[in-house]
């Protein structure tokens, strides 16, 4: 039996692409020359669209794709994909939740200590080969016993606060809800848990609830002894109020792996010493990418024999 057609708008990793051939028929969409004449004649033939969470698929390319039935989502998050429209055309949406949660909460926390110490501050000190000049690397803060707020207490912020309380962290977490299954204290407004934190974790999802959910008013009330660590996503935060209060000195410190605009940084934190900057690498493990790439390939094979879908967002 011939394999069915799957469209691929995102760069995915190599592994990924060969399990795929294994059940569809790949079909690359930056390959296909003018692409708007590319789907205006050849969009009726796709029933399935493979991406990836940071490019997801926009409304305009789902009309241009009259049969569409599933976006399979490489990554937990899929806020590049307008849900709520596309169960309007009937179109479903998978994810890879849970796989990545333990891989994410290691380099939340990782990213935490690695700011906190100034890890790859004294890194470059070493590089530079400042240490052969000059006897005093850089200092850090301590991180065993701090307060910990975590924005978002989901599948990922579970781990990540099993993790902190082996460091002995105190900790606070606000979600829309209160959660009956955790003992740590609920605080119900982020005004009050950045107050309160030394350090801020972002794991929430992007929503529209939650766009720059991280306003200017938290980043002051956090403060200049703190710092902000955002594994989420770069909408969540007011990029402009963080790069303006990380350079006059009124908040703490940053641990960024996401950003508004990605891949684009702003240029003007690039330099700061009190700021860590990573390239959205928060599930990039071999063995977790493995694991994502596997539970794409899941979904699209069930669709494939039954019509039904391991985890599906709608
Ligand atoms: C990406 C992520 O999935 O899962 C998410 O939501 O942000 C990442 O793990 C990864 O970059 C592959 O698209």
């Amino acid at each position: 039996m011939d394999k069915p057609k799957a469209l691929l708008v995102a760069g995915i990793s190599t592994e990924l692409k060969s399990l795929l051939a294994e059940v569809v028929e790949l079909v690359p969409l930056n390959k296909q020359g003018d692409t708007t004449r590319y789907l205006s004649e050849q969009g009726a033939a796709f029933e399935l669209v493979i991406t990836s969470a940071g490019k997801g698929c926009a409304n305009e390319l789902m009309e241009q794709l009259p049969n569409l039935k599933v976006i399979f989502n490489w990554g937990v998050g899929y806020d590049k994909v307008d849900v709520e429209f596309a169960t309007s055309r009937n179109v479903q949406v998978t994810n890879t939740p849970n796989v990545l949660n333990e891989c994410v909460a290691d380099m939340a926390i990782g990213m935490l200590i690695a700011q906190a110490r100034c890890i790859g501050e004294a890194e470059r000190f070493v590089r530079r080969g400042e240490w052969l000049i000059n006897p005093t690397p850089p200092m850090g803060q301590k991180v065993t016993g701090k307060r910990l707020g975590i924005v978002g207490l989901g599948r990922i912020g579970l781990e990540a606060a099993k993790r902190a309380a082996a460091f002995s962290m105190q900790i606070k977490y606000c979600n829309r809800n209160p959660r009956d299954d955790v003992d740590y204290p609920y605080e119900s407004s982020i005004l009050e848990l950045a107050k309160w934190s030394d350090y801020l974790l972002l794991l929430c999802p992007s929503t529209p609830e939650t766009h720059q959910i991280i306003d200017r008013d938290v980043l002051k009330a956090l403060g200049p002894k703190s710092s902000l660590i955002n594994i989420a996503r770069g909408a969540v935060v007011d990029q402009k109020a963080l790069v303006d209060l990380l350079l006059s000195g009124e908040l703490g410190g940053a641990a960024l792996d996401v950003f508004e605009k990605e891949p684009e940084v702003p240029k003007a934190i690039m330099d700061l010493p009190n700021v860590l900057l990573l390239p959205h690498v928060g599930s990039a493990t071999f063995e977790t990418r493995t694991a994502m790439a596997q539970l794409v390939v899941d979904n699209v094979r069930a669709y494939i024999e039954s019509g039904s879908l391991v985890t599906p967002v709608n």
